[in-house]
C-alpha cells in the first residue's frame, strides 16, 4: 500500500450504552496515528470529524426506518449515510480511508462507502458477533448489530441505508467468544463464516486469519478491515465498553494485522475505544499500532 491516506472520525456514542466512545477518534489522534503513519509512508490528511448529536439532543426512541428496538437509530442512519460518501469519495480521490470510531455502529456507513463501487469481502475482527436485528438484540444497541444491518438481514432488509449488497459469503468474523443465542441460530442460517476463540486456540492465529482473509478476497476486489478493540484481551485492551476475558493477545493481533496488511486492503475502520476506562491512554495507543501493522509496517 502507502500513498494518499484519509483520517475521518466519527465521534458516535449513540450505539452503545457506555459512554465515552465519542473521544475516541481524539485519544487515537493523540496517540500519534498521524506521525506513524507518516513514518510508514502514507502521505495522510485528516478531515477531522463527522457531526454526531449527542445524546443529550438525539431521540433514542426515533425508530424509523428500522422498526423493533434500536436506540437513537434516525441518527445512527444520518451519520452512516454521511460517513459512506465520505469513504466513497474517499476512494473514488484515490486516497486509502482510514475511519476512527466512536462506536462499531458507523461500520454500517464505512461498509456502505467501500462497497458502493466494487465487489468487496468484510474481515471483522471482534469478541462479538454484531449480528443483532431490532427483533433480536437483547440491549437495543446497534453497536450490536451492524453485521446484520450491512447485510440486509431481518428488519434491515427493508431500509434504505444500511444494506451495501455485501455478499455475506464474504464476510468472515474473527476471534468472537460472545453471540447471543439469536446471533447463533441467525449465523448458522447465514453464509457468514465464523472463526472464534477456540479456533485461534487450535488452529493459531496465522491460520485462522489468513483463511478469514481468502474469505474476503475470494471473487472481490479489496478487504474492508472492521477492527473492534475489544476482539483483544481486556489486560490488553481496557479501554473499551464492553470488555470480554479470553480475547487475543498483543502478539497475535499483531501478527493477525501483519498477514492482512499483504492482502488487497481496500478500507480500515477502529473503533471501540473508550478513553474514559482506559489506562493511559494504552487502547488507544494498541488501536494507532494495530492500524500500522494493518498497513504494513514490518519490524525490519
Ligand atoms: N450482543 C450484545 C452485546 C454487544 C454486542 N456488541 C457489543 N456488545 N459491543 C448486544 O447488545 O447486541
Ligand atoms: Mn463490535
Ligand atoms: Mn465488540
Amino acid at each position: 500500500m502507502t500513498g494518499p491516506l484519509r483520517i475521518i472520525g466519527v465521534p458516535m456514542d449513540l450505539g452503545a450504552d457506555r459512554r465515552g466512545v465519542d473521544m475516541g477518534p481524539s485519544a487515537i489522534r493523540y496517540a500519534g496515528l498521524g506521525d506513524e503513519l507518516t513514518a510508514l509512508d502514507y502521505d495522510p490528511s485528516d478531515v477531522g470529524d463527522l457531526p454526531v448529536t449527542h445524546p443529550e439532543v438525539g431521540d433514542p426512541d426515533a425508530v424509523e426506518p428500522a422498526t423493533g428496538h434500536a436506540k437513537y437509530v434516525a441518527e445512527v442512519r444520518d451519520v452512516c449515510t454521511r460517513l459512506a460518501d465520505e469513504v466513497s469519495e474517499t476512494l473514488a480521490d484515490g486516497a486509502f480511508p482510514l475511519v476512527l470510531g466512536g462506536d462499531h455502529s458507523i461500520a454500517i456507513g464505512s461498509v456502505n462507502g467501500s462497497a458502493r463501487d466494487a465487489d468487496i469481502g468484510v474481515v471483522w475482527f471482534d469478541a462479538h458477533a454484531d449480528f443483532n436485528t431490532p427483533a433480536t438484540t437483547p440491549s437495543g444497541n446497534v453497536h450490536g448489530m451492524p453485521v446484520a444491518a450491512f447485510l440486509g438481514e431481518g428488519e434491515f432488509a427493508d431500509s434504505d441505508w444500511a444494506p451495501a449488497g455485501v455478499d455475506p459469503s464474504n464476510v468472515a468474523l474473527v476471534g468472537i467468544r460472545s453471540v447471543d443465542a439469536s446471533e447463533r441460530a441467525a449465523l448458522a442460517d447465514s453464509d457468514v463464516t465464523v472463526f472464534t476463540m477456540s479456533d485461534i486456540d487450535e488452529r493459531g492465529i496465522t491460520d485462522v486469519t489468513e483463511d478469514a482473509l481468502d474469505v474476503a478476497s475470494d471473487g472481490t476486489d479489496g478487504i474492508h478491515v472492521s477492527l473492534d478493540l475489544d476482539w483483544l484481551d481486556p489486560n490488553e485492551a481496557p479501554g473499551v465498553g464492553t470488555p470480554v476475558r479470553g480475547g487475543v493477545t498483543y502478539r497475535e493481533a499483531h501478527a493477525a494485522l501483519e498477514r492482512t496488511a499483504q492482502r488487497d486492503v481496500r478500507s480500515m475502520e477502529v473503533v471501540e475505544v473508550n478513553p474514559i476506562l482506559d489506562r493511559s491512554n494504552r487502547t488507544a495507543e494498541l488501536a494507532v499500532e494495530l492500524a500500522a501493522s494493518g498497513l504494513g509496517k514490518r519490524i525490519i
